[in-house]
């Protein structure tokens, strides 16, 4: 089984004001996904659509009240906005002939302290075992801690608990870049892409001050697939916006990239 991560940043104008799909990139990359024809589940991030709403609202925060009109108004407003997304890349992704099944993950996952502690995989599984391909996503869900209440559950924590409670044995992480770089690259141009990351690794934390991304942009990324690479389960980070790097990687070739292993 393999899990392929869509990064919103290649779904959506990321630094749009309001969400907005990129239709062109999502025809593409559900037409590159149907090259796969074994049991996939596609996790896909929020863009434009999570994380202007889960800024804006600070979602993850404590509430000032105990029952806080504004988050929970926040919460409404994402789940929503991400349910929308979501089904915006099914129904695209059943067009290409992908039996593409959206699955909520607020409706079957809780965090504690922004880490995922309930979540029933059973579901995702047997979906997998009928012949579906479950298409999750970063999501706004309940935190079982009290004093917060709320949490930003990114799509890159799901596919780590996914890839090591479903026992994947392929994770393939696109984004918007080739993969990790020595410095940002789009701000540096001699940065150079690193190809095998390791937690030796010594990387260079930058920010990328022109995207809002509540769940941590590349060093959130890297950190859940290193403590991936722990569990003895190597993933690779690939450019969704290269034509042709999602069809090659899912169907096993060589790509551009960042192994980490
Ligand atoms: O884009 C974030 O998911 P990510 C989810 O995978 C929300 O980090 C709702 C902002």
């Amino acid at each position: 089984m393999i899990i392929l991560k869509i990064g919103g940043s290649a779904l959506t104008i990321k630094d749009a004001q309001t969400p907005t799909l990129d239709e062109k990139n999502l025809e593409r990359i559900a037409q590159e996904a149907s090259f796969y024809n074994d049991d996939m589940i596609i996790v896909h991030g929020a863009g434009s659509f999570g994380h202007i709403y889960a800024q804006q609202y600070k979602i993850g925060d404590k509430p000032k009240t105990p029952k806080d009109d504004y988050k929970i108004e926040g919460m409404c407003i994402t789940q929503a906005s991400m349910q929308l997304f979501n089904h915006k890349i099914i129904t695209k992704l059943q067009e290409k002939g992908i039996p593409a099944i959206g699955v909520k993950p607020s409706s079957f996952v809780m965090t504690r302290n922004k880490r995922i502690e309930i979540c029933d995989t059973s579901i995702i599984q047997r979906y997998v075992d009928e012949g579906f391909v479950p298409v999750v996503y970063g999501d706004a869900v309940l935190d079982l801690n009290d004093d917060v209440k709320f949490a930003i559950l990114s799509g890159d924590q799901i596919i780590t608990y996914l890839a090591k409670e479903l026992k994947c044995n392929r994770v393939i992480l696109s984004s918007d870049v080739d993969g990790i770089f020595t410095d940002n690259p789009k701000n540096n141009p001699d940065a150079e892409l690193i190809e095998v990351v390791t937690r030796d690794t010594q990387l260079k934390v930058t920010d990328n001050q022109d995207q809002i991304d509540v769940t941590g942009g590349m060093m959130g990324k890297i950190n859940e697939l290193l403590a991936l690479a722990d569990e003895g389960i190597e993933s690779q980070i690939i450019n969704a916006e290269v034509e042709g790097n999602i069809q090659q990687a899912v169907s096993g070739q060589k790509v551009k990239g960042t192994l980490i292993r």
